[in-house]
């Protein structure tokens, strides 16, 4: 219970402080991203993990990434770990009733067989939750992915910039709703 409205508090922090950079997101689109990455772990590939900038002060930072499985069997994702982060929660994004809200996944996302699981803005994020430092656009912050089948890989999250990754798509859509940047005063 608690949780839940912890994240509904978050999720509303979320869209007010989105909505006041939004302007400043327009301008940092056109910023070019990280060149993309990739990892392999047995029949599974980690594309390009990916953390949004924060501004200095926010102590939460959402996070995303594709995670193709070319195996005839699920797996799971079940764990994310940062190096800048107390610890880092897979989220859900979901509207009801005209409300955005996060919950916290328990036990992980499934990763289909033959398919893939993608975690971007608006929907499946990472949070990573008590930012030790700012995440600066162009630098490079290591983690570790763990699955159930594929065990733990270490990856690299590239930190874009407001926008996200070059050719993904605009959060103009829904502005603001997936935004972690929480000021801590
Ligand atoms: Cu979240």
């Amino acid at each position: 219970m608690l949780n839940t409205l912890r994240h509904r508090l978050l999720a509303r922090i979320e869209d007010r402080i989105g909505l006041a950079t939004l302007a400043a997101a327009i301008v940092l689109f056109t910023a070019h991203g990280a060149f993309a990455h990739e990892y392999k772990a047995g029949d599974l590939e980690i594309a390009h993990p990916w953390v949004r900038m924060t501004p200095g002060g926010a102590k939460v930072g959402g996070g995303y990434v594709t995670i193709e499985n070319h195996g005839t069997a699920p797996d799971r994702l079940v764990a994310v770990t940062s190096d800048v982060a107390d610890h880092v929660e897979i989220h859900q994004m979901s509207e009801k009733d005209g409300v955005m809200t996060m919950r916290m996944i328990e036990g992980g996302v499934e990763v289909p067989a033959n398919g893939k699981l993608a975690l971007s803005p608006g929907g499946y994020h990472l949070m990573m939750i008590g930012l030790k430092q700012p995440l600066k656009q162009g630098e490079r912050i290591k983690g570790t992915l763990t699955f159930e089948k594929a065990g733990t890989v270490a990856v690299e999250f590239a930190v874009e910039g407001m926008g996200g990754p070059k050719g993904q798509a605009p959060d103009s859509a829904m502005p603001g709703h997936d935004m972690h940047n929480m000021p801590s005063n």
